[in-house]
């Protein structure tokens, strides 16, 4: 990402995201935020700074530790840095919520967090800083509490798998944020942080991004999709484990999103309760529900890349199409390149255009470095011949397509 020009680091664990990076990362976001939207969620934007009362309601100011970055405002009154928004959002709900009949909610925002983690690493996979979207569900009940979670198992397969991205479910612990129900979605690569456990099975599996209609009963497919054994380190017991050795894989994982439900962990003590049908107080049962926007465009790279650099799935390429004007100084190459350019932006591509005037080779490997999906190369050779070189960036196939071909081939 550094070579590439997608990040700067500004200290240990925080980043400045730069042009190219930027553009991966509002895909990336934009994609979790249809899956957000099309399972019923609604998205609001709650503050990076929160008062330290909330905290101390649920208990857990204390207990967050060195990982919460504390901070005075000039009134000496305590304030954080979020590192997760689960008193936030149920100060908000308790505030406006009263009745059982406005459930079933679910909030969520895309906004950053800050962990002051002891090792940072990784660049952008584990940072201090970080883009997270983080989804709450209210319920009545546990039912209904189950339904929600449910829901946004579906949402994050599906999430996961419009990015090209094979991510398993994985019961997990749940840590600080509590509960007793949890899975980790698990990206398995080399680069992995930590150790995960799984039925062979897994890998010859495709996880689909089925249709599904989030109103039905999700049970059938959530035991579905739970019915092959995977488990992180924490909750794996070999001496438990149901299935034999030989059918079990042992690989590094990369966490891009993690789901809880904790009950009423938060809603009890922070007194968020609503009246019933028979008209006495219950307290939301509740869960969150995380994917980490910034790790995923480092996990991204860590599935997709060869020794040339990055290869982007169309769906979160930062460009669709990389242009190459070899001889920037030729008026018939600049004048070609120049509309062709303007033919494929007004087909609605998006075009990056390198008419630097660097020499063919470090072109090449610029262009190969940062991944976009297909590059189109024009050089006096070829033009005199009315064509343009394509290379598809993963296949490194080469063909040539005559120019006025071009546009109909990548506008369909
Ligand atoms: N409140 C819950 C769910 S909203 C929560 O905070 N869950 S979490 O701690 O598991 O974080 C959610 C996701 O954020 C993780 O799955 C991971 O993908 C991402 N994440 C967590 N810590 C970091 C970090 N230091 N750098 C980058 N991404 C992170």
């Amino acid at each position: 990402m550094l070579r590439a020009g997608m990040v700067r680091q500004s200290s240990a664990g925080i980043y400045s995201w730069l042009p190219l990076g930027l553009r991966v990362l509002k895909r990336v976001e934009q994609i979790v935020r249809e899956e957000q939207d099309r399972s019923g969620a609604q998205e609001i934007l709650m503050p990076t700074i929160q008062p330290a009362e909330l905290w101390r309601e649920s208990g857990r100011y204390d207990d967050y530790g060195k990982e919460m970055l504390r901070i005075k405002d000039r009134h000496e009154r305590e304030m954080l840095y979020g590192p997760t928004n689960e008193e936030q959002v149920t100060e908000i709900v308790r505030a406006s919520i009263k009745s059982y009949r406005d459930l079933p909610k679910n909030l969520y925002h895309i906004q950053w967090k800050f962990r002051d983690e002891v090792r940072p690493r990784f660049g952008v996979m584990r940072g201090r800083e970080f883009l997270m979207k983080d989804n709450y569900s209210f319920d009545l009940d546990a039912a209904g509490a189950k339904h929600s979670y449910n829901k946004m198992f579906v949402a994050y397969l599906r999430t996961f798998a419009r990015m090209g991205l094979k991510a398993i479910p994985m019961r997990a612990d749940t840590g600080p944020i509590g509960g007793d129900l949890s899975h980790e979605f698990i990206i398995l690569a080399e680069t992995g942080e930590s150790e995960v456990f799984c039925d062979r099975r897994w890998l010859e599996t495709d996880i689909l991004a089925e249709e599904v209609d989030y109103d039905s009963d999700l049970e059938p497919f959530f035991r579905h999709w739970t019915s092959l054994y995977a488990a992180t380190d924490e909750m794996h017991k070999p001496e438990v484990c149901p299935i034999p050795a030989e059918e079990l894989v042992t690989a590094r994982g990369i966490e891009v999103g993690h789901i809880f439900y904790f009950g009423t962990k938060y809603s009890r003590p922070m007194g968020a309760v609503v009246t019933g049908a028979d008209g006495a107080e219950v307290p939301l049962e509740m869960g969150s529900y995380g994917i980490g926007v910034s790790r995923l465009v480092g996990t991204l790279i860590e599935a997709n890349h060869d020794d040339a650099g990055i290869i982007w799935p169309e769906a979160v390429a930062p460009f669709r199409v990389g242009l190459i004007n070899l001889r920037p100084a030729d008026d018939k190459c600049r004048a070609a390149a120049e509309d062709l350019y303007g033919k494929l932006r007004g087909a609605g591509l998006d075009v990056l255009y390198d008419d630097r005037d660097e020499s063919p080779g470090a072109k090449f490997a610029a262009m190969d470095l940062i991944g976009l999906p297909d590059q189109l190369i024009i050089g006096p050779r070829g033009l005199a011949a009315g064509n343009v070189e394509w290379k598809q960036r993963r296949s490194g196939a080469r063909q040539d397509l005559p120019l006025d071909a071009v546009v109909q081939r990548f506008a369909t």
